[in-house]
Parts: structure tokens; C-alpha cells; sequence
């Protein structure tokens, strides 16, 4: 591993902390306050090739690895943790896998369309009975004598959900052999058959519009499957193991910002006649947040080169995924937690952004795989013991 950035990667990392600092950063409060969805930060960081960082050129993105993608997925959270779980689904679990079991047409109607930032990408298999377990889903999709296929069922906790033009749906066609029995769909939200429902109020990332969404009746022609019948799971996985990075570098992001504040508030704020900074119950407190947030930034990294030596070589990078995710977002937590307490009175007030960090931080812990998840990924991985 070398982590001396190359100038693309450098460069890219500029435009995302340039577009996070003079954009995001000051609307943040704005559209976590009423939880809008920040639409034209969006189309502007699609715009600069932020909504297709790793899809090839050919097909509407910035053509650039994982390492770049961790980057700047780094500097969008810092201004903005929902901005950049909007970036990150667009990117990970919507193009990945596209770009990776997608034939050639499924690339240009629907990656192209998410990279350039013209309509934003959704990613639908959790339910309202089936998270973690995520083979005991009951959408249902049905072949026709024609080829084609019925959907009907509801998806839950769906990222972009209310703003979606295009969903990579996870459906069982075949419910007998579970995983086996998974097919994974490509949606068009303005076909009849697709409804979406109400807007969930959520603890953090409010920015970041999320809702159920339901099928009546959709039918999805058979062009419009991802791969093939039965290779749904699979997908589901590969994909999250690429969105977990993603939720990697959010976490790192976040608790940039986080620690940042923390230091110059330690600085800054007397008590006693001193900088808080001199008592060595906070000094303690910023050395583990800085032990944590290094070695979950290295983490991240460490999982974006492997991602990249498996894009060119074959294979998996589901344990440094998950290592990573892990390790960023409890960290997440903690330095949010650590951030807010050395804020004292002033971290609990809406005039500061440490309660929005806190609150955002949670998120990270659950989506793209519970931290329950990840522990269970990395030690079946590790033992071979399933
Ligand atoms: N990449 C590619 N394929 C994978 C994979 C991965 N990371 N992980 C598993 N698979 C494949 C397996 O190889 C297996 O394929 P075969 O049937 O061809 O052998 C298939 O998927 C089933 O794997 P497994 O038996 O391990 O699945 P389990 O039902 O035991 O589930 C967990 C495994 C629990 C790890 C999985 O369901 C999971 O990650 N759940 C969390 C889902 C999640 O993150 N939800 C959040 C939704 S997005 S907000």
C-alpha cells in the first residue's frame, strides 16, 4: 500500500473539498433544519464528475479508482454528512453494480444518466420485516409467458427514495432457494406500478430524503433485469461491499469535522483561568479521538486500494470493507460523543453543528449493514466457520 496520492487523486480531492467548503458547508444547518433535499448541490457535485467517481469516462463519470472515491467522499462529509450519503449511494450502490453486472445498454440509460448528476440513483432491498436478514424479503417478482416480469411488494428505509428516477431493486423470483432465488430488477420510477411513500423523519443525515417505496403490478420487461435471474444476493452483496468504503469515508469525514472543532474549542475555551485544552481529562479525551480517527481514515483507505486490486486481479474485499466500516463509523460515535462533551453546554445547542454531527454519526452504525453485521462478516471471513 502506498499512500502517496497521485495528482488525480489529489485533484479530485480538491474539487469535492472546494464544491464541500464554498457550497455545502454553508447550507448544511439550512437543509438539516428542514430537511429539503439539497438539490442543486447535488446536480452541481454531479456536474464535476462527484456522482460517477470510479464510472469510466465512456459512460458519464470522472473514470477515476476507489482511493479517489474515498477522498472525496471524505471532504463531502466533513461540510455535510447527508450530502454525502446521497453521494455515496449514487456512487456505490447505484453505478457499482451497473457498471459491474450491467450490460452494455443498462450502462448507458442508467449510469449515464446518475454520473452526470442529470437524475439521482436508488438502491431498494431493505423491507419493513427483512434488514439484516435480508433473504427473508417477500417482494415478489413473477415471469410472464412474454419473458417479462411482475413485481409486487414494499421496500423500506430507501435512500433518495423520494427524489429517484432510476432503482436497482432486489425481488425474489424464485422463493425456494433463498439467496439463489434473488434477482436483482433496474426500475423506472415513472412506469406505473412504482409508488413512493411518505418521507421518513429521521433522528440525522435529514438532508438525505428517504422513503418506502411500493409495486403494484410494476412489470419489468426482461431487458430490464441486472445479470441474471437467481444472481440477485450476490449482487446485493458485492455492491455493499463497495457502499460500505463509502460509508467508511463518511465516517471519517464526520469525524473530521467533529475533531476539528474539538481542537480548536480545547484551544480557545478558558475555565479555571486556562484553555481547556491543558486539563488532562480533555487532553485524554482528544488523544483517543485522534488514535480513532487515524487509524479509521488508514482503514478506509487500506479497503479502497484493496477494492482496486480486486477490480484489476478478481476476488473480495469484503473483510477490509467491513474492518473499515466498523472501525469509522463506532469511532464516528465516539468522537461526536467526545466532540460534543468538551463543547460542554455550547455542543448541545442548535447554534453549533456538534449535535447535527452526533445525531449524524448514529447512521453510520446501521445502514449498509449493521455493525452486528460487519462483526459477523469479518469473523466468518476470518474462521471460515459460518
Ligand atoms: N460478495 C459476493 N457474494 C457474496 C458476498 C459478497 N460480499 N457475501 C455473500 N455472497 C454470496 C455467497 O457466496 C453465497 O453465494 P452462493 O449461493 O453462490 O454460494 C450467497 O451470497 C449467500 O451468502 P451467505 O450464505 O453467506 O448469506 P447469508 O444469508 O448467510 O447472509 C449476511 C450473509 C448476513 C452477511 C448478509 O445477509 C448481509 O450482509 N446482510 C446485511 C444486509 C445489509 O447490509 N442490509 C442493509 C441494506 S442497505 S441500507
Amino acid at each position: 500500500m502506498d499512500f502517496g496520492f497521485t495528482e488525480e487523486q489529489l485533484m479530485i480531492q480538491d474539487v469535492a473539498r472546494r464544491i464541500a467548503r464554498e457550497k455545502i458547508a454553508p447550507s448544511a444547518e439550512h437543509f438539516d433544519r428542514t430537511g429539503e433535499f439539497p438539490a442543486e448541490n447535488i446536480k452541481l457535485l454531479g456536474e464535476n464528475g462527484l456522482m460517477g467517481i470510479e464510472v469510466p469516462t465512456e459512460y458519464g463519470g470522472a473514470g477515476m479508482d476507489p482511493t479517489s472515491y474515498a477522498l472525496a467522499i471524505m471532504e463531502i462529509a466533513e461540510a455535510d454528512c447527508a450530502h454525502s450519503t446521497i453521494v455515496s449511494v449514487n456512487n456505490s450502490l447505484f453505478c457499482n453494480g451497473i457498471l459491474k453486472f450491467g450490460n452494455e445498454d443498462q450502462k448507458q440509460l442508467y449510469v449515464r444518466a446518475i454520473a452526470e448528476g442529470r437524475e439521482v440513483g436508488a438502491f431498494a432491498l431493505t423491507e419493513p420485516q427483512s434488514g439484516s436478514d435480508a433473504t427473508a424479503m417477500r417482494c415478489r417478482a413473477v415471469r410472464q409467458a412474454d419473458g417479462s416480469f411482475v413485481i409486487n411488494g414494499k421496500k423500506s428505509w430507501i435512500t433518495s427514495g423520494p427524489v429517484a428516477k432510476y432503482v436497482v431493486l432486489f425481488a425474489m423470483t424464485d422463493p425456494d432457494k433463498g439467496a439463489r432465488g434473488v434477482t436483482a430488477f433496474m426500475i423506472d420510477a415513472d412506469k406505473p406500478g412504482f409508488h413512493r411513500g411518505k418521507t421518513e423523519p429521521k433522528l440525522g443525515i435529514r438532508a438525505s430524503a428517504t422513503c418506502e417505496v411500493e409495486f403494484t403490478d410494476y412489470v419489468a420487461d426482461a431487458g430490464e433485469v441486472l445479470g441474471t435471474e437467481g444472481e440477485g444476493f450476490r449482487i446485493a452483496m458485492g455492491v455493499l461491499d463497495a457502499g460500505r468504503i463509502g460509508i467508511a469515508a463518511q465516517a471519517v469525514g464526520l469525524s473530521k469535522a467533529a475533531y476539528k472543532a474539538a481542537i480548536a474549542y480545547a484551544k480557545e475555551r478558558k475555565s479555571f483561568g486556562q484553555p481547556i485544552g491543558s486539563f488532562q481529562m480533555v487532553q485524554a479525551r482528544i488523544a483517543d479521538m485522534k488514535c480513532r480517527l487515524d487509524a479509521s481514515e488508514i482503514l478506509t483507505l487500506r479497503a479502497a486500494w484493496a477494492k482496486e486490486q480486486t477490480d484489476r486481479n478478481g476476488g473480495r474485499f469484503s473483510t477490509e470493507a467491513s474492518v473499515a466500516k466498523l472501525t469509522a463509523s463506532e469511532s464516528a460515535m465516539f468522537i461526536t460523543h467526545g466532540a460534543l462533551q468538551i463543547h460542554g453546554g455550547m455542543g448541545y445547542s442548535k447554534e453549533m453543528p456538534l449535535e447535527r454531527y452526533f445525531r449524524d454519526a448514529k447512521i453510520t452504525e446501521i445502514y449498509e449493514g449493521t455493525s452486528e453485521i460487519q462483526r459477523l462478516v469479518i469473523a466468518r471471513n476470518e474462521t471460515g466457520i459460518r
